[in-house]
């Protein structure tokens, strides 16, 4: 199976099981087979989409170069923020935003007070090397390690080894927090759909805020990056260890993520 879905094998399992102990028919056991085929067919065929336009835009760059003429926004107020807008064509973004909500969130409502008696699904996770940039998600590591001065020069050439993806629709957000500190300097996030501003503040406690969203107080003022379709942010340095990040649920009384937005963050283990 292919393991960058989140269709686990607990779901099969959970397919077969429902026609088996119920005294199902044959009639209900081909509606649960052809859901299933259906199911990886909408997969695969997202997939093949995006993998033929991730090829499209290496050929594209080849002859162009334009990855390495990318630009990059540096956040004056949180030292290691960088913002690269647009790092992913509008048309390449869409194809991503469809793979990935048919590859790890395919049965999550829109509606997030909607689960049909099933925890909501909204985090996908991958572990392993992302150095084939032939694949969706070596793809994004290959950009991360391309765009110059994306990273500093010593966490540029690296590979990533695990990668989130985190769904939010309307009125979700994530607490303020630094991610674990068992994973390096350099961490990179792509945002996908609907348009959010990610908050960030200067933490007194970095240890705790590694552990322990939104029970810290931030020490002063907060900074607010709008984050939209194909952008790309890195924090490294301070903006890493120092400031806590998250995505409030809601800024002056309206969601702050209106729809449906996907991101993908990728880090790397530490070797300590
Ligand atoms: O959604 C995002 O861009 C950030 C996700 C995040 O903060 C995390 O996975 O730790």
């Amino acid at each position: 199976m292919d393991y960058e879905t989140s269709i686990d094998s607990d779901e099969y399992e959970q397919l077969f099981e429902d026609t088996s102990c119920n005294g199902a028919t044959d009639t209900d056991k081909n509606k649960d087979d052809s859901d299933l085929d259906f199911l990886l067919d909408s997969v695969s065929l997202a997939r093949k989409r995006l993998e033929k336009a991730i090829l499209q835009q290496h050929l594209l760059w080849q002859t162009e170069s334009s990855i390495h003429s990318t630009k990059i926004d540096r956040i004056q107020k949180v030292p290691g923020l960088v913002v690269c807008r647009g790092a992913l064509s509008p048309e390449l973004s869409k194809l991503y935003f469809e793979w990935l909500e048919a590859a790890y969130f395919q049965h999550t409502s829109h509606d997030p007070l909607i689960n049909n008696n099933m925890e909501r699904v909204n985090q996908g996770m991958y572990f392993g090397a992302m150095d084939d940039r032939s694949s969706p998600l070596g793809y994004l590591a290959y950009i991360c390690t391309s765009i110059p001065g994306l990273l500093p020069a010593k966490l540029q050439n690296r590979v990533y080894g695990q990668g989130i993806i985190n769904l939010y629709d309307s009125g979700e957000g994530i607490g303020d927090h630094i991610d674990l500190l068992r994973f390096d300097d350099g961490i990179c996030g792509f945002s996908f759909g609907s348009t959010a501003l990610m908050r960030m503040m200067p933490a007194k406690d970095v240890e705790r805020a590694s552990r322990y969203a939104e029970e810290i107080d931030g020490l002063g003022e907060c900074v607010e990056v709008e984050l939209g379709m194909g952008d790309l942010y890195a924090f490294s340095g301070d903006a890493r260890y120092r400031w806590t990040h998250g995505f409030p649920r809601h800024i002056d009384g309206k969601d702050n993520v209106c729809g449906r937005r996907i991101s993908v963050t990728l880090r790397k283990l530490s070797t300590w």
